[in-house]
This record gives C-alpha cells, sequence and structure tokens, in this order.
C-alpha cells in the first residue's frame, strides 16, 4: 500500500478547520477533501496527511524538497504553497509541469490536473471540456478582477489571523510589495472608503453572480431536458465542479479573515454565492489528518529571514 498523500498549507492562529484560510491553499483542499475523504458515495477514499506550515518556514520547507521557484515573471512570490508530496503518483507521472525528483508538486492549476489525473472520481470536470473551460474563466475573472477588487477588504484583516512568526513575515513581505503601504491600511483610506472598496468588489464579482444565476428561468423552455427549472447552487447545477472550488475558496478567504465582510459578500445578487457556500461548506471543513513534517534545518530560520 503506497503512502498517503500529504498536503501543506498555511498555518494560523485560528482553531479547527478554520485554520485552513488561504484562498490558494483551500482551492487545493478543496479536491482533496472532495475526492479523497471517505463519504457515503465513496466509502473506500484512502484519505491524506496534512500539516500547517508558518509562512517563514515555507521557502526552506520547498528548498528541502527540490522545488524550484516560479519565474520571476509569476505575480506570487517565488516558494508557495499549496503543495503535496505523493511520490507514488507524482514520480510515475510524466506530466510536463512536475520534473521534481522527491514526488513534490505545487501551484493549484498543476495541482488540480495532477490530482484529477491520479483520483478521477469523484471528477472536478464533470462535462469534461467544457467544465475545464468553465473553470478557466472563473480563475481569469478572479485573478484579473475580483481578487485584485477586494484587496482592501481582505488584505487588512489576514496579518492578525496568522500565527506570530507569520505575522512578522506578512507584514513585512507585503509592506514591500505593496510599495511600503502596510497591508493593514490596504483599504481605501478616504472618507467613505469602506464603500467605495464595495463598489469596485460589487462591480467585479457581478459576472460570476450571474454565471451562477443561469439564464433567467422565464426565458427558458418550459419542456424539454428539465432545463426550465431553477438552476444552481454550482455554476453547473446540481453538478459541483473545480470552478465552483474557486469561488468558494475565495468566499473562505473572507469567511476567515472578516466574518461581517463575509456575510455581506455572500448576501450579494440574491444569494447565489450563499447557496455556493452552504452546498460546498462540507468539502472546505474537511481535514486530513495532521502529520509533523520534518527537514533539514527546520526551526534555523529567524523571524526577520526570508522575501
Ligand atoms: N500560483 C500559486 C500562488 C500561491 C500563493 O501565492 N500562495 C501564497 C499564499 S496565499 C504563498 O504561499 N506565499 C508565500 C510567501 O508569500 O512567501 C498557486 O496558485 O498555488
Amino acid at each position: 500500500m503506497s503512502e498517503k498523500l500529504h498536503f501543506f498549507d498555511i498555518a494560523s492562529s485560528l482553531k479547527g478547520p478554520r485554520q485552513s484560510w488561504s484562498p490558494n491553499t483551500l482551492k487545493t483542499r478543496l479536491i482533496l477533501n472532495y475526492k479523497l475523504l471517505p463519504s457515503a458515495s465513496n466509502p473506500d477514499a484512502p484519505g491524506y496527511t496534512q500539516s500547517y506550515i508558518s509562512y517563514p518556514d515555507i521557502r526552506p520547507l520547498l528548498l528541502s524538497l527540490s522545488l524550484p521557484p516560479h519565474p520571476s515573471s509569476a505575480t506570487s512570490a517565488p516558494y508557495t504553497l499549496p503543495a503535496i508530496s505523493h511520490p507514488s503518483s507524482l514520480l510515475s507521472t510524466a506530466t510536463t509541469t512536475n520534473k521534481n525528483p522527491k514526488g513534490v508538486l505545487n501551484n493549484s492549476w498543476p495541482l488540480a490536473l495532477h490530482l484529477e489525473h491520479t483520483f478521477p472520481q469523484p471528477t472536478i470536470f464533470p462535462s469534461g471540456q467544457t467544465s475545464y473551460a468553465l473553470a478557466l474563466a472563473v480563475q481569469h475573472i478572479l485573478a484579473s478582477g475580483v481578487v485584485p477588487a477586494g484587496y482592501g477588504l481582505v488584505i487588512p484583516y489576514v496579518a492578525d489571523m496568522l500565527d506570530e512568526r507569520g505575522r512578522n513575515y506578512f507584514v513585512r513581505t507585503r509592506t514591500k510589495t505593496f510599495g511600503g503601504v502596510s497591508p493593514r491600511d490596504m483599504g481605501d483610506q478616504s472618507e467613505n472608503g469602506e464603500e467605495k472598496d464595495w463598489a469596485k468588489l460589487e462591480k467585479a464579482i457581478d459576472p460570476l453572480i450571474n454565471m451562477l444565476r443561469g439564464i433567467p428561468e422565464s426565458l427558458l423552455p418550459s419542456e424539454g431536458g428539465g432545463q426550465g427549472r431553477a438552476r444552481g447552487p454550482f455554476f453547473e447545477g446540481d453538478k459541483v465542479g473545480y470552478a465552483d472550488f474557486l469561488v468558494v475558496a475565495y468566499l473562505g478567504w473572507f469567511e476567515r479573515a472578516n466574518k461581517s465582510h463575509w456575510e455581506r459578500l455572500v448576501d450579494l445578487g440574491d444569494g447565489e454565492l450563499r447557496r455556493l457556500w452552504e452546498a460546498s461548506e462540507g468539502w472546505l471543513e474537511g481535514q486530513g489528518e495532521t502529520r509533523e513534517w520534518e527537514w533539514e534545518g527546520k526551526g534555523g530560520v529567524p523571524e526577520f529571514e526570508g522575501e
């Protein structure tokens, strides 16, 4: 029997399943919980193990696993989580994305594809290529619109949910990334600034709400193919897929960082986001078996080191 897959998440000071907070690691966690945790329809699922890594330890951990940095053209930090260790699938699968000699992979998109390839059922692309195209579109809307538009409403609260070392690292590195502005001051500081930030986010997220809502029922034929009924809660009606997980991971970030902002966010539109959240919550909260990950030099990283 091969080793269980191990998942690396980012530490926080939150308790229970809410300890998992990052919009990127939550994308992978949702897939792992959907595919690998035993459920009524999948009682023999293998489960997985996990560890929570403090921000300043991510780089030394990934170096110890021989993972190269992202190219300097990437918009993220060079060494990032989520990552998995799963030599039994990663060493035997010839993909263009993974050449790692230790059976480790990071970066949420290649991770999603690798997990789908290795554990095809239940699928995260229920309509095949169409679901894949949908996920790409949702990812684009999030990355180029929603995420930057929502910065001012979520980034100021991130440091306070991290463990102490993570908090110091986050404030220092993000102050540099944001050109000297502390992440705590990322919100619009002008009069009524918070409402201006909300206006930006509402505009950016509207396409996703419309996509979840689907064609207005009055415009659908009343007969044939069951298409006359209301859509949702997922982009593909009652079939969940990776496109949904991308949005749920984003909502999870808000829920962890600032509950009252999250409440306002999921109430936008006609509750499409809240229904998506409620239908997916079980996959968001699932946890693997926690197992400390040891590597040479662990614990030797002073707080002030790193990017
Ligand atoms: N393209 C990467 C981005 C992941 C990412 O940016 N992760 C952040 C946490 S949300 C990280 O690990 N940052 C490490 C750092 O800032 O040092 C993915 O999709 O996995």
